[in-house]
């Protein structure tokens, strides 16, 4: 539906900056939304509006080669389809904080009608995303948020507090409770991981983690060369290292390619976030016990079913407002426009063959 937009799903600040940019262009016929009046100027939700065919639905991962984003994306893909829209994916191959810039200017200036991005940064995507919208774009962050005022909702895999303590609940187990602990994490401006590394150490620094100590904070950038390599200097550096968490599919997979074949497979404890299928080997030959994660492909599939509702007005994005997800049923805007997934699930012998992404 490119070029073509409905401005049902307009917050009021979006609004005020498409009115500006209709004033600045003088006479383009794509600021009409300004003197519809009624509901729509006003932004409330039209729970009954139609979602339009072919509406233009975009995603923009962190990175393109990561075995995380490209299952989650299947379940975009697969909400587009049953909205009969157009599906698309683009997006950088590192998940440097501006490299996603261009892409949503491109996407932006093609007409998207919803564009849906993990960011890589909060901040550096913030004005080209707020330009997205004033040219009628539906922004719907997914996996990774920028500032409230950048995007319309976000798709939060799982709150930001469960995924936390799942990982601290896990490493103070494996490890006995006791001893050196430290994180091996994605980009160093991810908001994702950098919102779980400071609630897992305000955790630990309650009375019952009194003995863990966090001894250092590493950067795999989500590349899997640097990740293994910072996986090996974690280990190198510190001698009395009990555990490592990582909380990234890109660095738990490549931390435990290091550890399955050194010395301190037994002795050292590695859990965090991953994906069951890059897992299985290491669960399977004892390098890793449990780790936790969630469904990335339902995560991209509501965050189509957001978009496409945002899009048709049946939602603005303001807290309370519920929208049907297809076969996910129905979901339910929370504060600041955050949308709660589900829980994490945490994988092991016991389950991990039920699981195939
Ligand atoms: C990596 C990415 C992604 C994160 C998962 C757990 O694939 O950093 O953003 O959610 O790990």
């Amino acid at each position: 539906m490119l070029r073509t937009r409905t401005h049902y799903g307009l917050t009021a600040a979006t609004l005020a900056g498409l009115m500006l940019v209709t004033a600045a262009c003088g006479g383009t016929t794509r600021g009409d939304a300004d003197d519809s009046g009624g509901a729509e100027a006003a932004g409330e939700a039209d729970p009954n509006a139609e979602i339009p065919e072919g509406l233009a639905i975009s995603y923009l991962p962190k990175q393109l080669n990561n075995p995380y984003f490209t299952y989650a994306n299947t379940g975009g893909e697969e909400a587009a389809e049953e909205l009969k829209g157009e599906y698309k994916e683009v997006g950088p191959s590192e998940a440097n904080a501006s490299s996603q810039v261009s892409y949503i200017n491109t996407l932006s200036q093609q007409g998207s009608d919803v564009i849906v991005i993990a960011a890589n940064d909060p901040d550096a995507v913030c004005s080209s995303l707020q330009q997205a919208q004033q040219a009628g774009s539906v922004i719907v962050t997914y996996d990774s948020d920028t500032g409230k005022d950048c995007r319309d909702v976000f798709i939060n895999q799982a709150t930001a507090e469960d995924i936390a303590t799942t990982q601290v609940e896990m490493i103070a187990e494996q490890i006995g409770g006791e001893g050196e602990i430290a994180f091996l994490s994605a980009t160093p401006n991810a908001t994702n991981q950098n919102a779980w590394l400071e609630l897992m150490e305000e955790e630990l620094a309650k009375d019952e983690y009194a003995d863990i100590e966090v001894v250092d904070t590493v950067y795999g950038n989500d590349d899997d060369q640097k990740s293994f390599n910072e996986m090996q200097g974690l280990l190198q550096t510190h001698p009395d290292l009990k555990g490592v968490v990582s909380p990234t599919t890109v660095g738990l997979a490549a931390a435990a390619r290091y550890l399955s074949s050194s010395d301190y497979k037994g002795d050292v404890t590695l859990t965090g976030l991953g994906t069951p299928n890059q897992m299985k080997e290491y669960v399977e030959d004892g390098t890793v016990e449990e780790f936790a994660l969630w469904d990335p492909k339902n995560m991209a599939y509501l965050a189509g079913y957001a978009g496409a509702s945002l899009s048709a007005g049946r939602i603005t994005g303001a807290e309370g407002e519920t929208f049907e997800a297809g076969r996910l049923g129905e979901y339910e805007v929370g504060a600041d426009g955050e949308i709660v997934l589900g829980p994490p699930t945490v994988f092991n012998e016991d389950n991990i063959d039920d699981y195939d992404f």
